[in-house]
């Protein structure tokens, strides 16, 4: 991942592109407004930023670039969503001890899996912090 030199590393990182939604926020549901989204998953934070299409502000970590919004995976949840939560193929449910809720999701596959992969581990890991 080239996101964030400043930040330790650690085994559990992971990046890439996915499609990703908030449907609840503090406990409020929130209209979905799917956009393709920079995700980086570092030690027990998932980090979300938007592009704007030209390519240019998917880094963060870089200079003043901040990511758009973080997750705390320590005590949340996530399971695939059920067909209620979306049309679309391959969808991870995210729950958050916060109350925030996301749908994220792939066309592909593998990545949608290597994610869930990562994302139940790290919640795993970080299970009693
Ligand atoms: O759960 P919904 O309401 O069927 O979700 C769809 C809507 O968010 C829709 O936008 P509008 O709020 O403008 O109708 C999105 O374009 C769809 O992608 C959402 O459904 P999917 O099944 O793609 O998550």
């Amino acid at each position: 991942c080239p996101s964030s030199p400043k930040l330790p590393s650690t085994p559990s990182e992971k990046c890439g592109v996915l499609n990703v939604t908030k449907t609840t926020e503090n406990g409020k549901k929130v209209r979905k407004n799917w956009a393709s989204t920079w995700t980086v998953l570092q030690g027990s934070t998932l980090l979300f930023a938007k592009g704007q299409g030209s390519g240019t502000s998917w880094k963060f970590g870089g200079g003043q670039s901040k990511p758009e919004f973080t997750v705390d995976l320590r005590g949340a949840m996530v399971e695939w969503a059920s067909k209620e939560k979306s049309s679309k193929k391959h969808v991870i449910e995210l729950k958050t001890r916060q109350g925030t809720e996301l749908l994220i999701q792939s066309e592909i596959d593998s990545v949608i899996n290597d994610w869930y992969r990562a994302l139940s581990d790290t919640i795993s890991t970080h299970a009693w912090e």
